[in-house]
């Protein structure tokens, strides 16, 4: 085990037991026309990790963690679509609905891809996910279970969103999980910054927090 510069104190790494997660790191909520800007956001702010994700990503390839990358997206028949979600609020494109990239958020559409930067390589678990957590009607319990995987590293959009939930998720299963600071955005700074906050708050009560140079240093 080694420990890792982290918030509110070192992270206690252990290689063979970690795994990262790219949460929903989508054309659908980083372009124009897609869900997220059909929500009203200015898709510009989460733009700018890309390339900290992408040196997150590779770092975690080169020290051989096993990688998920997960989607949020639903089935063309909308079978998993809640009419709650699908109904939520005053988008100008409701999801299934027609949008320059594609089907808004529907599996198999362009606009719902992993943007180009950030694609799944061979070897690397893609879940698609109907919520906002990953671990909600997916196999990802079950997928890390028979990977021994025991550390979640977290990256990916939005951070108040489907990345706190996932996190929180993780945290009652048993997993401790860190949340990368410069690999992770929200449409809303304040709400990235407050996540951060309450995630370390307490002693930890979610996780740990990190940047991204100090747990690449954790790797070597
Ligand atoms: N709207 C928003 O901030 N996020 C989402 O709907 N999904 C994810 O966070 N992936």
């Amino acid at each position: 085990m080694s420990g890792i510069k982290a918030e509110p104190f070192d992270f206690p790494f252990r290689r063979e037991q970690a795994a990262l997660i790219v949460i929903d790191m989508q054309r659908d909520f980083t372009e124009a026309g897609g869900f997220g800007e059909t929500l009203g956001n200015d898709v510009r702010r989460v733009q700018t990790i890309v390339p900290d994700v992408r040196r997150l990503l590779e770092a975690c390839r080169q020290a051989g963690l096993p990688i998920i990358h997960t989607m949020e997206c639903h089935r063309p028949d909308l079978s998993d679509l809640p009419e709650a979600k699908r109904n939520r609020g005053t988008p100008r494109l409701r999801i299934g609905d027609q949008g320059p990239m594609g089907r808004i958020l529907i599996a198999g559409e362009p606009g719902t891809d992993i943007l180009p930067e950030l694609q799944p390589i061979a070897g690397e678990v893609v879940i698609e996910k109907p919520g906002k957590g990953a671990f909600y009607a997916t196999d990802l319990g079950s997928i890390l279970k028979e990977k021994g995987i025991t550390q979640l590293i977290f990256a990916g959009v939005t951070t108040e969103v489907c990345v706190q939930t996932t996190m929180r998720e993780a945290n009652d299963r048993g997993f401790e999980c860190l949340l990368v600071e410069e690999a992770t955005a929200s449409y809303f700074p304040e709400f990235k910054q407050a996540t951060l906050e309450m995630i370390r708050a307490q002693g930890g009560i979610v996780g740990w927090t990190a940047h991204l140079d100090d747990l690449m240093e954790g790797f070597t």
